[in-house]
């Protein structure tokens, strides 16, 4: 019955990339110039991400979930961080967007990490989402700070997308700026991590939030 649901919420979403052709089907990771896109539709159901089609873990975990879709973290409390360092070429100024989902009303967060490096232990800007809440901060050395939190009225799914360019970050919630988030305009200057050619994903504990369609390209 959960499957059922979140087949309903996804298809809307998958037939809008559709569209634009980004959606190879069975095909983790398409590279259009620097523009990178994964369905996660190829990984092996129910293991750790690591190690699959070149994301690697710098912090903690994240699972593929039971569906062949959807993966959300794996651990409780605490934040996960993944990217993909050897495949990816991005300049210093980018955009990543992520689909997302609940289970139910969840407490754990998903999202995009962008600028990310792995120096000493791990650095990115990351944006997150999770059920009537958005969360936008760093994580410095692998230590994870606020920037801003958010009280939105969130979907059952949607998209989330951030932007960074020189020391400019956005944040969108299903097309808009989120709002929502401390200082009410969605656009934050910071500028702790000037450089990092890495893009991933991000998730904050192991409750029942999921991504889906990771979209990353350069500005
Ligand atoms: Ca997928």
């Amino acid at each position: 019955m959960k499957k059922a649901v979140f087949i309903l919420l996804f298809i809307p979403l998958i037939v809008a990339k559709s569209q634009f052709g980004l959606l190879i089907e069975n095909f983790n990771v398409e590279e259009i110039g620097n523009s990178y896109f994964d369905n996660f539709n190829s990984y092996t159901l129910g293991t750790d991400l690591n190690g699959q089609d070149g994301w690697v873990a710098i912090i903690n975990s994240i699972r593929m979930s039971s569906s062949d879709y959807l993966w959300k973290g794996n651990t409780a409390s605490d934040i996960s961080l993944y990217w993909k360092p050897d495949s990816l070429t991005v300049t210093d100024d980018q955009q990543g967007e992520l689909d997302y989902a609940f289970a139910a009303s969840t407490g754990a967060y998903i999202g995009i990490a962008l600028r990310m490096n792995n120096t000493s232990g791990g650095n990115a800007y990351i944006y997150l989402i999770s059920t009537n809440a958005t969360y936008f901060g760093k994580i410095i050395n692998g230590s994870l700070s606020s920037i801003a939190t958010g009280t939105p009225t969130t979907s059952s799914s949607g998209t989330i997308k951030m932007t960074i360019e020189g020391n400019e970050i956005r944040c969108y919630l299903d097309g808009t700026l989120d709002t929502s988030l401390s200082g009410g305009t969605g656009i934050f200057s910071d500028s702790s991590i000037p450089s990092g050619k890495g893009v991933g994903i991000v998730a904050y504990d192991s409750g029942n939030v999921y991504g889906d369609n990771w979209d990353v390209q350069d500005l």
